[in-house]
């Protein structure tokens, strides 16, 4: 079964969580052990990647690591086609639609397109959507970030990845960002589109999770919150949320 069908079979019955880690900010054995917790507390699919510092070694390394430890889907969420891993199950092909530069719409996908062919990782092409503060994504992906009060404009993007024919839609607030994406736009874009609706950036508790579930995501994404030590309640309680 390729992962599209997977996540699509997952998304019928129920809202799915996603596990991001950055291979730049833990050892590939720790990225194993955090993500068979989150396998074992019922996150859907590993999500690897960061916005700099990703290098081939480290990619390949953490993601060869966590493959040991779980058979949920790996996705590669890339930067640029710097470095692409044989190893990922599934690699967000996505461009940033609201940035700026021609980089991140469509030249390193040119790059990368070929790369992804010919080790034959499954393509998952996403619309990638970045909401103020946008941190540090939005500042290297030279992102005019959708303002938070600009429902309109995020839906306008997203209806526009989905004639453009990408499967999915992401709004990113940008990793630790200190609110998440807010919830009149997610619910103006989820009423516009018909494709998965991806969320994350500044979900840290099982609260946030729950306003962006009820809201109308199919797909809640946390990366920072398993970057303590301490992640395993909070994160227990997220996934639980958002599987009840
Ligand atoms: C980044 O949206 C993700 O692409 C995760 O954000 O690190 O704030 O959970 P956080």
């Amino acid at each position: 079964m390729t992962v599209q069908a997977t996540l699509l079979e997952k998304m019928k019955a129920n809202t799915l969580h996603m596990t991001l880690l950055d291979p730049n900010k833990q050892s590939p054995d720790m990225a194993a052990k955090i993500t068979g917790e989150a396998c074992e507390l019922g996150t859907d699919a590993i999500m690897v990647g960061g916005s700099t510092g990703v290098t081939q070694e480290n990619l390949d390394a953490t993601i060869s690591a966590i493959k040991t430890q779980v058979d949920i889907p790996v996705i590669y969420f890339p930067s640029g086609a710097h470095a692409i891993s044989p190893y990922a199950d599934a690699i967000y092909f996505m461009s940033m639609l609201n940035s700026r530069t021609v980089e991140l719409t469509t030249r390193q996908q040119m790059k990368g397109a070929p790369i992804v062919r010919k080790l034959g990782i499954e393509p998952l092409s996403m619309g990638y959507i970045i909401v103020a503060p946008g941190m540090k994504v939005g500042e290297v992906g030279e992102a005019d970030c959708i303002p938070r009060d600009r429902g309109d404009i995020a839906a306008d993007y997203a209806l526009a990845a989905q004639f453009m024919g990408m499967q999915y839609v992401y709004l990113e607030a940008g990793s630790g960002a200190p609110q998440h994406v807010p919830e009149d736009m997610i619910r103006t874009v989820r009423s516009t589109i018909d494709i998965p609706l991806l969320v994350g950036g500044g979900i840290r508790d099982a609260q946030a999770a729950s306003r962006v579930k009820d809201a109308g995501a199919n797909i809640v994404i946390t990366g920072t919150v398993v970057e303590n030590g301490n992640y395993y309640d909070r994160l227990a309680s997220i996934i639980k949320v958002i599987k009840n």
